[in-house]
C-alpha cells in the first residue's frame, strides 16, 4: 500500500469518459471528502460544485449513511435477490415509493442509471406484450439526451460521440425527437424558458410516421443534465404527456439526475407537475455512497405484467446486486437524512438565490447563456475559434486550481452543489467562476 498522499502508478486503470493520456500527464486525485468539500491528494480543499457527478445530494461522508452501511456490511453482507429477499430491500422500496408521484409505487432495483434505463425499456416492452400488443417495440428518445452507457441507453440517447463508434450495433427500432435548446429565443431564461412547447408536437409527427401501434415508449430527461443543462420549455412536458396518453405510449422520465431534491422536490415530475408512467432513478437515491438505482413503475404497469403470467417468473430481468443489502441500507439512511434535514425544501428555498447568483454572470466575459432550474445552473461560453470546448476546459482547470469543482460539457459549465450548500458558498462559487472567466483569454481580449 502507498502512503495515502503518494501518487499511485496510474497505468493499469483505464479511466471512464476520460482523456486518459492527458489525465495521466496532469492527474487530479481526490483523497477525502466531508460535507461540501473534497480534499485533493496534495491536501488542498475543493468545494464540490457538482455533488460529485450529480449524486452526493446530502453532502459527503454523512455519518448516518456511513454507519448504516458499515452495520449492514457486518451483519448481512450479501443476500441473493432472486427467489430470496431481505427486509431492507422491501423497506427501501417502500421508502422510495412513498416519494414518487401518486400511482408510481412499484420499485425495481438496479445498480446504476444505465441499468435503470435498460430496465425501464424492458418493462415497457413486457407491458405491451402482456397487453397483447407485442408489436409495440419502437422507442423514441431525444437529440442531446443522455441515458447512460448501455446499448439501450446509447440507442435512445442523442449524443453523437457516444453513438458513432457503436452505430452499427444500436437497438434497431428507435427514433428521436428534436432537442429543446433554442438559444435565439430563450437565452438567459430564468427557470423554464417561454418558447418551445411546440417541439413536443414533433412527437405527433413521429407517431404518424411509425403508427402508434408500433411505439412502446418515449424516454426523455425532464431536464437534460449531461448535455449542458437544457431546461424544458413551459408546457413542453405537458404536451408530451398528452400525446403519449392519447396513443397508449408509455412516457418514461429519466430522473437519474433530477430526482431526490435537485429541483426542489422528490422528483422533477412533482416539481414540474407532469406524471410519467416510469421513472428511472440512481445517483441521489443512495447519495452516491453505494452504487444503486431503481425504476419506479405505475402500479398498473407492474400489475399488468405480473398478472399476465400464468405462473413462475413474470419478468425475466434482474441483477445479482438488485436490492443489495449495502445499497438498501444506504438508500434508507439517505432518504432518512433528506427527510430529517428537509433537504428537498432547502433546495427549493435556495433556488432563487442560486438563480440570481447564476444570472449575475450574464455580463461576465465569454458568457453567451445562463440557464437554471432548482439547484442547477448551466453557463454557456462562446467557443474559442476552431477549438470547441477548450475555453470551458480551461475554466475547469482554473477553477480546480482555485479550489472549486465544476463540471464542463462542451462549452457549458454546470453547477449543481449538494443541497446542504450555504448561501455564502453559493456566492463564492459564482464569484470564483467570474474571476476565472475574467482570466481566460484576457490578454487576447485586451489586444
Ligand atoms: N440517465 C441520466 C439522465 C444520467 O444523467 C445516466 C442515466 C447513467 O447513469 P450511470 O449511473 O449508469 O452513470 C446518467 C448519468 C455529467 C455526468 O457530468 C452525468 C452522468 C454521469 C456522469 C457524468 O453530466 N449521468
Amino acid at each position: 500500500m502507498n502512503a495515502p498522499n503518494e501518487l499511485p502508478d496510474l497505468s493499469a486503470l483505464w479511466m471512464p469518459f476520460t482523456a486518459n493520456r492527458a489525465f495521466k500527464t496532469k492527474p487530479r486525485l481526490l483523497a477525502g471528502a466531508s460535507g461540501m468539500y473534497y480534499t485533493a491528494l496534495d491536501g488542498t480543499r475543493i468545494l464540490d460544485g457538482t455533488s460529485g457527478l450529480w449524486c452526493v445530494n446530502a453532502g459527503h461522508c454523512r455519518t448516518e449513511i456511513a454507519e448504516a452501511v458499515a452495520r449492514q456490511a457486518a451483519s448481512l453482507d450479501y443476500a441473493p435477490g432472486f427467489q430470496l429477499g431481505h427486509p431492507d430491500a422491501f423497506h427501501a422500496a417502500a421508502a422510495i415509493a412513498a416519494l414518487m408521484p401518486e400511482g408510481l409505487d412499484r420499485i425495481f432495483f438496479t445498480n446504476s442509471g444505465s441499468e435503470s434505463v435498460d430496465t425501464a425499456l424492458k418493462i415497457a416492452l413486457a407491458y405491451h406484450r402482456a397487453r397483447g400488443e407485442g408489436q409495440r417495440t419502437r422507442f423514441i428518445g431525444r437529440e442531446r439526451g443522455y441515458h447512460g452507457a448501455g446499448f439501450g441507453g446509447i440507442s435512445v440517447g442523442g449524443i453523437v460521440a457516444n453513438r458513432k463508434a457503436f452505430s452499427g450495433a444500436l437497438l434497431p427500432a428507435i427514433d428521436h425527437l428534436p432537442h429543446t435548446h433554442l438559444p435565439r429565443d430563450n437565452a438567459f431564461s430564468r427557470g423554464q424558458p417561454a418558447i418551445g412547447a411546440h417541439l413536443a408536437d414533433e412527437l405527433e409527427r413521429l407517431v404518424t410516421l411509425h403508427d402508434p401501434s408500433t411505439i412502446a415508449a418515449v424516454i426523455v430527461e425532464p431536464m437534460a443534465g449531461s448535455t449542458g443543462v437544457l431546461v424544458p420549455p413551459a408546457g413542453y412536458l405537458e404536451r408530451l404527456r398528452a400525446i403519449t396518453s392519447r396513443h397508449g405510449i408509455l412516457l418514461v422520465f429519466d430522473e437519474v439526475i433530477t430526482a431526490f431534491g435537485r429541483l426542489g422536490a422528490a422528483t422533477a415530475a412533482s416539481a414540474l407537475g407532469v406524471t410519467p408512467d416510469l421513472i428511472t432513478l440512481a445517483k441521489g437515491i443512495s447519495n452516491g455512497v453505494v452504487p444503486a438505482g431503481a425504476v419506479a413503475a405505475r402500479r398498473q404497469v407492474h400489475d399488468t405484467i405480473v398478472e399476465a403470467a400464468h405462473d413462475g417468473i413474470e419478468f425475466f430481468h434482474g441483477y445479482t446486486y438488485s436490492g443489495h443489502p449495502l445499497a438498501s441500507a444506504a438508500i434508507l439512511a439517505t432518504l432518512g437524512l433528506y427527510r430529517r434535514d428537509g433537504l428537498f425544501e432547502r433546495a427549493r428555498s435556495l433556488a432563487t438565490l442560486f438563480e440570481d447568483a447564476a444570472h449575475a454572470l450574464r455580463n461576465a466575459p465569454h458568457v453567451i447563456d445562463v440557464r437554471n432550474l432548482g439547484l442547477v445552473a448551466g453557463i454557456e461560453l462562446a467557443p474559442r475559434d476552431g477549438a470547441p470546448g477548450a475555453r470551458a476546459a480551461e475554466a475547469f482547470q482554473r477553477c480546480f486550481d482555485r479550489g472549486l469543482l465544476i463540471r464542463v460539457t462542451g462549452d457549458v459549465i454546470a453547477l449543481a452543489p449538494p443541497l446542504i450548500v450555504e448561501p455564502d458558498q453559493v456566492a463564492w462559487m459564482f464569484e470564483t467562476l467570474r474571476q476565472v472567466l475574467g482570466e481566460i483569454d484576457a490578454a487576447a481580449a485586451r489586444r
